[in-house]
């Protein structure tokens, strides 16, 4: 996905501004505020309105919170796993009973609609329910030896402090699949939130606070990527980096890591396809179309940014597309029939605007509709924009380049195989999808699409917490959340061999002797 922390949010300068409102810093067990660093404004996208000031942290703000969090690693990573479970299903508790406001806050802050915002706490819900249930498991192997009288078995060994680095698009969930593996696996962690969305994180430490998560455990920083995130990165305190952002961004820290052995999750853009072929349930398509393009906004990193249609249906797709795409209800997510909501930031809504424009100027792609701001009506002010849909070819930068908003391509192709070989034409390789009643199309499709998710019948959109996310090519460098995957990134494995023979055993010699 594209943005990473601070666009779009005005910043102070250093020290000029205090925080207002309980807007803190959660550092060792404490809401504390950046003495000496400036602060900044998270804005309602629907209303251009601020909602509340919160610290842009120093390097010193940073190195408290590492220090706190290498301090309590000590002692939570001796605390039994079952323990860290319940704590965890605790929190799954608070985040039930305040499904509603988080959700609230959400939508207020970074503009997707109610329905979204709390599927977007459910799923932190749901995350919290896998990894407490991981506390009665954390299986490791006990197998065989080739040497008499010699046990061996692999455990799971914590990191230390992991930093992790979170995007705005699901200021809950994405949080939630790296805090709450990391705690099970006996980490402590730093969070560095998007600064688009503030009060979202700060209500899920809250629910960690309350659920009884000792002190400097879990630990809050906020601030721009650029100081706040790097001071972080380049931590020498911090064990692992989990990051979901910009494949750029992703890139540097990426590097940053290699240089400093830290290890290194990455989880970044998408130019995911939807594929129809002429065989398909064409309601069935269009509806999944219309949900994974315009599904918040567009700006998912599994959005539905290319929709490859068979020439025999792409007329009639086309015409119930756009006709479908017109009617979407843009409006404030607060409200019951609002089916999309603004962007998020000033700064993505110009992106948008600026890839519409080479859309239409420099691809010379056909813009069937949408693609400019409201002039009147409710949707004047905030930053909203009319969901667009080109019709395009596949080399386009417009077919190529992750927009991360309400923009979507139709591609014609003539066959199931250029339809794969369009899909699989890009940079990125995150979700892909197909509609067809061929087993065969179907197996087939799921042999040959280079993404890290597959979905037959069904949107690009909508991954479950119990199963590997992520992706191929530049999506992700190698690593996958949620599900057990995730426990692979925030544990070492340590192999321990038992040698009860009373004897020096040579591994490979003594064998074959
Ligand atoms: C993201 O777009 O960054 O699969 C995460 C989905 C959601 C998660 C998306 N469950 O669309």
């Amino acid at each position: 996905m594209t943005t990473v922390l601070e666009r779009g949010n005005k910043m102070t300068p250093k020290g000029s501004k205090s925080t207002s409102h309980g807007a803190f810093n959660f550092i060792a067990g404490k809401w504390v505020r950046s003495p000496k660093g400036g602060s900044f404004e998270n804005i309602n996208p629907a209303t251009e309105e601020v909602i509340d000031v919160y610290p842009d942290s120093t390097a010193e703000d940073v190195d408290q919170a590492v220090k706190a969090a290498r301090k309590a690693f000590d002692s939570w990573r001796k605390v039994p796993v079952a323990k860290r479970g319940e704590i965890l299903l605790k929190v799954m508790q608070v985040l039930v009973s305040q499904k509603e406001e988080i959700a609230k806050a959400m939508t207020r802050e970074m503009g997707k609609i109610l329905r979204e915002t709390r599927g977007d706490v459910q799923e932190a819900i749901d995350t919290a329910f896998y990894y407490a249930g991981e506390g009665r498991r954390l299986f490791g192997q006990t197998t065989t030896s080739e040497l008499p009288d010699k046990f061996s078995m692999s455990i799971r060994m914590p990191m230390g402090v992991c930093g992790l680095i979170t995007p705005w698009n699901f200021p809950a969930a994405i949080p939630s699949w790296k805090v709450f593996p990391a705690l099970i696996c006996g980490n402590t962690v730093v969070l560095k939130p998007a600064s688009d969305t503030p009060e979202s994180s700060m209500r899920l430490v809250k629910a960690l606070e309350e659920a009884g998560v000792p002190s400097g455990v879990v630990n809050l920083v906020y601030g721009r990527g650029s100081t706040t995130g790097k001071y972080l990165l380049e931590h020498p305190g911090v064990s692992l980096i989990s990051f979901t952002g910009s494949s750029d961004i992703g890139s540097q820290i990426g590097a940053s890591c290699g240089k400093s052995f830290k290890k290194c999750s990455l989880e970044m853009g998408g130019k995911n396809a939807q594929i129809v072929m002429e065989d398909a349930d064409l309601d069935l398509a269009l509806e999944g179309a219309v949900w994974g393009a315009f599904g918040t906004s567009g700006q998912r990193c599994t959005a539905t940014s290319r929709v490859i249609v068979h020439e025999k249906v792409f007329k009639q797709f086309e015409e119930r597309f756009v006709d479908r795409v017109k009617k979407i209800k843009v409006g404030n997510g607060l409200k019951d029939t609002t089916e999309m909501g603004p962007v998020v930031n000033k700064g993505q809504l110009e992106k948008v605007l600026e890839y519409i424009e080479i859309g239409k100027n420099k691809d010379k792609a056909r813009l069937l509709t949408g693609g400019e701001r409201y002039t009147e009506g409710e949707c004047a002010k905030g930053y909203f924009l009319k969901p667009a849909v080109f019709e395009g070819t596949p080399k386009m930068r417009i077919a190529q380049e992750e927009i991360f908003g309400p923009v979507t391509v139709l591609l014609k192709v003539k066959s199931f195989e250029e339809a794969i070989q369009v899909l699989n034409d890009t940079a990125f390789g995150l979700s892909g999808s197909i509609y067809t009643r061929d087993v065969n199309r179907v197996m087939r499709a799921i042999r040959d699409m280079e993404t890290g998710i597959t979905y037959i019948n069904a949107p690009t959109i909508g991954a479950e917490v119990h199963m590997p996310f992520g992706g191929v090519k530049q999506t992700g460098n190698g690593h996958r959340e949620a599900g057990t995957a995730a426990l692979d990134i925030f544990s070492d494995w340590k192999a321990v061999y038992v040698d009860y023979s009373g004897t020096l055993q040579r591994a490979q010699i003594d064998t074959h002797d």
